[in-house]
């Protein structure tokens, strides 16, 4: 009984207000945020319906004294239901499979000659760190400086096995991959100072791969630019 009610308190325990991915900080995350709780709605709506009718059944056909010699008739098929209970779930599936297939196609990482402007940076992982480049050169080791209200371009490669780059506050998880490039945008960021991992296990000190994103006023970057290298 114990287990089973820290079991259920668990979500509160966690503080689900840290999960960052349900607050994001560009467009890019709050398309993928909005894919979230769209099909958490329609989870929700087809679970309200099989347990009010589960409920219901259960409580109507019950075991009775009265019903104890009862034999249902015996039925054959129903039309309208089972068309019912095969078009509903149909249109809940194209209804799911619309925004879903628009956002994660426009937002899959491309080849770098497909990718839009955006300010470019290079994401280099290697066992077990980030190195950032900036489009002036500058080079930053875990700390990655992003000018707010722009869109900006990620150049993800790496140098030794699978890293995944990922700022759960920005974007979802992109792989970086040994021997190509991948093209990621991530698109209107907002100010703030954002953690990041390696999201694929890489190694022993997989663990302590991690970086902070910091998203400053435009001057403020330019500053940074302009700081020694
Ligand atoms: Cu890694």
């Amino acid at each position: 009984m114990k287990k089973l009610a820290v079991f259920l308190l668990l979500p509160l325990l966690a503080g689900c207000s840290s999960i960052t991915v349900l607050d994001p900080k560009s467009t890019t995350g709050e398309e993928q945020a909005y894919l979230i709780w769209f099909s958490l709605g329609l989870m929700m709506i087809v679970l309200v319906v099989v347990f009010v009718l589960f409920a219901r059944f259960v409580i109507k056909y019950r075991y009775t004294e009265e019903r104890k010699n009862d034999i249902p008739e015996d039925v054959k098929g129903n039309l309208k239901l089972e068309l019912t209970w095969t078009i509903l779930p149909i249109i809940l599936l194209i209804v799911l499979a619309v925004p879903t297939i628009a956002i994660t196609y426009n937002q899959s990482p491309k080849m770098a000659a497909e990718a839009d402007d955006g300010i470019d940076i290079g994401v280099a992982a290697q066992q077990f760190t980030w190195t950032f480049s900036q489009p002036n050169g500058k080079t930053d080791q875990n700390k990655l400086v992003l000018p707010e209200g722009e869109d900006v371009t990620l150049h993800l490669s790496s140098k030794d096995v699978i890293h995944s780059f990922w700022v759960p506050a920005l974007a979802g998880k992109i792989d970086a991959i040994p021997g190509r490039t991948v093209t990621y945008e991530i698109k209107h960021l907002q100010k703030g100072t954002y953690r990041g991992k390696c999201a694929e296990y890489c190694g022993t000190q997989h663990t302590n791969m991690v970086f902070e994103v910091q998203v400053v006023s435009k001057k403020a970057y330019q500053k940074y630019l302009k700081e020694m290298k």
